[in-house]
């Protein structure tokens, strides 16, 4: 190989970078995709990019004790290397094996010792901060990182305020470049991989990379961004871009008891909301058509529908109330919501249901009523419940932001502009304070909109208010 641009048009010519329409696991469409799991199938590109991967890490002086690759691209990769330079290696797991040793890594470990790792292509970073904790947890220290391709969409930044530092051999903007200048590809198509790329930048807070408090700053990630993420999952992402789509953060609680209000409000005020929130059993007159004709609403306004449920009972029965009865939930509601107080079972009750029609449900980690037992140690504990379950459970019903993993959605009830409580225990918060200030992503809304006298104008005016505290957040380095 004689330089990177060879390897650029090599790497294109075998298909390992491809332009067109590919939706990626989040569910989001990309004009660009790269795999270079390919690679496999053409040794001596695999023996000249892995040789790339050594030297970027020698000129740069790296310190490290052995090589982890992450699975599967950068295996055959680590491998190579390891092999040639005698250098250890570890092995990641994508999933523990429920047998034998349980363990994520493979290899033998000494606590202290340095892992660099090596990945194909880097966009977020996340992925690589995911293999990093793991290694960590094992004792390994991380402090390096090489990559074949930086989308430049915000990683290196990412990984840098987590003490990892990013070499590259590769940037995007390279690949486009040489591409274009050969005449591979044409102005459009860089064109919109550039306004693709520009949209899922992830915006981090300047100037605190390498201060003290570095480490503890959140991210502040877009919507869009967070729906783009690997490790978000489908209901979640679906949400997170109807939100950005919509410009809309509000979940409209549509507390009535007859079906044709229900109904009437869903047409009104579905253009304005990302979610609608139902309580199923205080309607008077339920019937399967009410629920064909909400779900109808919901794609022509482009709206999720919540049914707000709250399961709390053993496994067994939480599968039968959201699977059949009377209102059979799990056909028409794609979220639903749980409180963990059960334990596991619940969340596995619920998801045995909704994970093959991928829904998404809620865990209830803290509540908006005065002198409410969701708090402190019990409210992490459901913290640490959805992590565990995050294929199904994909974010929180809770006051403020519970868990700073960018994947989960936190909904925040007890949301008016003005009114202070409701004689039975309702407590409010104004849309910026639950936004802006407590770092949630969505408000839920009922009151505040059903007793006003023009429900419309009040939806807008809290869809506005919650959409401008979110745009702050996101401008600002403090947050
Ligand atoms: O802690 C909570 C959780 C929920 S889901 N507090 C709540 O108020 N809710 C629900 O949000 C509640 O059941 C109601 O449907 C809505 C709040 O209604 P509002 O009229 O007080 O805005």
């Amino acid at each position: 190989m004689e330089n990177v641009d060879d390897l650029i048009i090599k790497l294109y010519e075998i298909q390992a970078v491809k332009f067109g329409t590919f939706k990626l696991k989040s569910g989001i469409t990309s004009p660009i995709y790269f795999d270079l799991r390919i690679i496999v199938s053409y040794p001596l590109l695999m023996n000249q990019v892995s040789s790339l991967l050594f030297q970027c890490a020698e000129t740069a002086g790296l310190k490290f004790n052995n090589v982890c690759g992450v699975p599967y691209a950068a295996l055959p990769l680590a491998t190579v290397i390891c092999s040639k330079h005698d250098i250890p290696m570890v092995i990641l797991r994508k999933e523990a094996k429920d047998y034998g040793t349980k363990r994520l890594v493979e290899g033998t470990i000494t606590p202290g010792d340095t892992c660099l790792i090596i990945d194909d292509v880097v966009s977020s970073g996340s992925s690589v901060m995911e293999t990093a904790e793991i290694l960590q947890k094992e004792g390994l220290k991380v402090v390096d990182a090489v990559m074949l391709i930086d989308r430049e969409q915000g990683g290196r930044a990412h990984l840098a305020k987590e003490g990892v530092r990013l070499q590259s051999i590769i940037s995007l903007s390279r690949v486009l470049d040489v591409l274009q200048a050969t005449k591979r590809i044409d102005a459009d198509v860089v064109q919109s991989v550039r306004t693709f790329i520009q949209e899922n930048t992830i915006v981090t807070p300047p100037g605190l990379n390498g201060s003290p408090t570095a480490k503890k700053a959140q991210m502040e990630m877009s919507y869009r961004a967070r729906a783009e993420l690997p490790e978000t999952s489908p209901p979640a992402s679906r949400l997170l871009r109807l939100m950005e789509e919509k410009k809309s953060n509000l979940c409209f609680s549509a507390d009535v008891t007859e079906s044709a209000e229900l109904l009437q409000l869903a047409e009104e005020l579905g253009p304005l909301i990302c979610v609608l929130k139902t309580h199923v059993d205080i309607l008077q007159d339920f019937s399967q058509s009410v629920a064909d004709k909400l779900s109808q609403l919901a794609l022509k306004h482009r709206f999720l529908i919540f049914e707000d449920r709250k399961f709390a009972d053993i496994g067994n029965t939480v599968k039968l109330q959201y699977e059949g009865g009377l209102y059979r939930i799990s056909s028409w509601s794609h979220i639903i919501n749980a409180h963990a107080v059960p334990g596991p079972g619940v969340v596995q009750g619920l998801s045995a249901v909704g994970r093959p029609l991928d829904r998404g449900c809620l865990l209830i980690a803290q509540m908006s009523s005065a002198g409410s037992l969701a708090k402190g140690d019990y409210t992490e504990s459901v913290v640490k419940m959805a992590e565990e379950y995050s294929d199904f459970v994909f974010g929180f019903i809770c006051g403020e932001k519970v868990s700073s993993k960018p994947q989960f959605v936190h909904m925040t009830p007890g949301v008016q502009m003005h009114l202070r409580g409701d004689g039975l225990g309702q407590q409010y918060s104004t849309p910026s304070e639950v936004i802006g200030k407590k770092g949630s992503d969505v408000i839920i809304v009922g009151r505040g909109i059903l007793a006003a006298s023009d429900r419309v104008k009040a939806a807008e005016d809290y869809r506005k208010a919650a959409w401008e505290a979110y745009l702050s957040r996101l401008s600002s380095p403090s947050q």
